[in-house]
């Protein structure tokens, strides 16, 4: 293959970036080109993405790759999962995609859950129940008569995509987290949807990572500043599966934790694990590129620092993140640990509040500094890791001698080493931008700069990335005791 430039277009719950990737057989270069936040609007009591705001940055951020790169081969698009805008007939959006921390599932699930089974929809689905998964947002759209003048659903790529090409589809590794995708046939489970009685026409046609995903409309070639309709390529396009497929594992026996604002713990398998003790345990069998399966469970995440950041932001305070992160690295060790998992801790507000609620309750000292909460998320997150690490070993069956930490995660160090300490394996910290790589070697691949399987792709990863490594220091009895505390 010839080097070619690639965009990647990656938008996370926090913040979105356009990235400029040149990608070759041995040339694997990420430059952001464009970084813009990502801020969800609540309006009449409901939370929504400004998703108009968000495709403005995305053509702002398209202009200035095109500016640098005239030769621009080919844009993909990822974002987090389950969440969706609706069409009417026309091709028309029906209203500003929801928030999937909004309150509007609050209860579906558990309705949905005993209509349909909660084993059989695993057995179909393999995905874990999260209340936010689309089924269930599709669920309480229906009776806000919401679907009444829909004609189809669009994940956010899928939408973005939809704007800049004309081109309707559903990629199918961010279709995984709708809940509504047959884990076997990586087909729609149509049998799901009529059963919920959710529209049959609703959801399109599947697409797959690697596929061409049309090219850039004349108005919209104007509006960047193209001089030729430029192709967009179908990536990995739920943002987990890209990080996924741009970890730089050597072979196959590697854990990885995708650290953003959520934290995305598991393996990579060839075919799903539909066990009822899987299944008890809440680990999802999520599509992957090449067909693979991402067989991970979601840990609450930065989103417990990053949203108690804001909330000391708004009171006044300003608070630096890494002082913040210094200061945390003095404080006790274990002085109070909560369970991540709890779902009080997901809707937007006081986490240290919720954090205190926790303390109380479990008869430990409340933390009541930043530095102080914060050792309490990170000891707290790195026990998370090491339960879910140690699940997804024995419920899988994969052994593994290491963890690849991806994302932002990989920058915070003590998150890093309290990590391999919790799970007492090393650490191999970075790629940061692994879901911007991983969306540009598929495209890169699509266009014929690159060839191999995601072995391959990989390791292009591991030649040209820096990463980090964090040994364990061995203080297995002391986690072990914290992690008893967590379960007393
Ligand atoms: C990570 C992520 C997770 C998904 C959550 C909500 O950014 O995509 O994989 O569970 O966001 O969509």
């Amino acid at each position: 293959g010839r080097p070619a430039v690639v965009a990647a277009v990656d938008l996370g719950a926090s913040g979105g970036r356009v990235m400029a990737g040149r990608v070759g057989p041995d040339d694997l270069d990420l430059t952001a080109v464009h970084r813009f936040g990502n801020d969800p609007v609540e309006v009449r009591g409901t939370l929504h993405w400004n998703i108009l705001g968000l495709y403005e940055q995305v053509l702002a951020g398209l202009r200035a790759t095109l500016a640098d790169h005239p030769e621009l081969a080919s844009v993909g698009i990822d974002s987090w999962g389950c969440d969706f805008g609706l069409l009417d007939g026309h091709g028309h959006l029906l209203g500003s995609p929801v928030h999937y921390r909004d309150r509007r599932t609050d209860g579906v699930m558990a309705q949905v859950s005993a209509q349909l089974g909660a084993g059989h929809l695993y057995d179909v689905t393999g995905l874990q129940a999260l209340p936010f998964n689309t089924v269930y947002q599709l669920v309480a759209a229906k009776r806000a008569g919401l679907l009444d003048a829909a004609g189809t659903m669009l994940l956010i790529p899928d939408l973005l995509s939809y704007w800049l090409t004309g081109e309707l589809g559903a990629e199918v590794t961010n279709a995984s987290t709708t809940q509504l995708l047959d884990v076997r046939r990586r087909g729609w489970a149509l049998d799901l949807v009529e059963r919920l009685g959710l529209p049959g026409g609703l959801l399109p046609r599947l697409r797959e990572p690697g596929e061409p995903g049309g090219t850039l409309l004349p108005a919209v070639t104007r509006q960047v500043g193209a001089d030729r309709a430029v192709p967009v390529t179908v990536v990995g396009s739920h943002d987990t599966a890209s990080a996924v497929a741009g970890v730089p594992a050597r072979d196959d026996r590697f854990l990885y934790i995708s650290c953003g604002t959520w934290s995305l713990v598991g393996v990579e398998l060839d075919r799903p694990v539909l066990t009822d003790a899987s299944r008890r345990a809440n680990f999802t069998n999520e599509s992957g590129a090449d067909g693979t399966v991402r067989y991970l469970r979601n840990v609450m995440g930065l989103w417990l620092l990053q949203e108690s950041m804001r909330g000391w932001a708004a009171a006044g305070a300003r608070p630096d993140l890494a002082a913040v992160l210094a200061a945390a690295a003095e404080v006790t060790p274990f002085a109070a640990v909560v369970d991540c998992d709890d779902p009080v801790f997901l809707p937007p507000g006081d986490i240290p509040a919720r954090i205190a609620d926790v303390c109380r309750r479990t008869g430990q000292p409340v933390p009541g500094t930043p530095a102080e909460v914060t050792r309490c998320i990170l000891d707290s997150l790195a026990l998370a890791y090491r339960r879910t690490a140690r699940q997804a070993r024995e419920l899988s069956g994969r052994d593994v001698d290491v963890i690849h930490v991806v994302g932002g995660g990989a920058r915070n160090g003590l998150l890093c080493q309290l990590t391999a300490d919790a799970c007492g394996l090393p650490v191999l910290a970075g790629p940061v931008e692994a879901t911007a790589l991983g969306n540009v070697l598929v495209q890169a691949r699509a266009v014929g700069a690159v060839g191999g399987g995601l072995a391959e792709l990989r390791s292009l990863v591991a030649r040209t990335q820096p990463v980090v490594r964090y040994e364990p220091r061995g203080h297995e009895a002391a986690w072990a005791a914290a992690e008893r505390r967590l379960t007393a």
